[in-house]
């Protein structure tokens, strides 16, 4: 799929919608979902064009899948969700309802979590 330079989250990036920021460094912003569905949920998003972890994992340079991977755990120690643990997710396409055509890890946590896929 062809990325959407319009979708919210390049907007979001772009600075041209707000989003209650935790996290951002030259690789990775990560900020509140407005929905969330746990106590703590926080998407952390790369700087770059990317729809999926297809095209990711594919194509983006070896310093920003490091520096985003990195922000991902960072997020996670600094937001306190370490211990006692906390569930990252990252949906694609249409069969996993991906919602935002930019890639985003969902960091879930506060809280004892269900099993997977339910
Ligand atoms: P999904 O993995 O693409 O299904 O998740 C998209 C998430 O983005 C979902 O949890 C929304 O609540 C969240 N979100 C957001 O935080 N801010 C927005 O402006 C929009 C969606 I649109």
């Amino acid at each position: 799929m062809a990325y959407d330079t319009n979708n919210i989250f390049a907007k979001i990036l772009r600075g041209e919608i707000p989003c209650n920021k935790v996290y951002e460094d030259e690789f990775a912003l990560a900020f509140h979902d407005i929905n969330p569905q746990a106590p703590v949920h926080v998407l952390v998003i790369p700087k770059g064009d990317y729809v999926s972890m297809a095209d990711f994992s594919a194509s983006a340079p070896a310093d920003l899948m490091v520096g985003f991977f990195r922000a991902v755990g960072k997020v996670a120690d600094e937001l306190g969700l370490v211990e006692p643990g906390y569930r990252m997710l990252a949906n694609a396409g249409e069969n996993a309802h991906q919602e935002v055509p930019h890639l985003h890890i969902h960091l879930f946590g506060g809280k004892p979590l269900g099993p997977m896929l339910d």
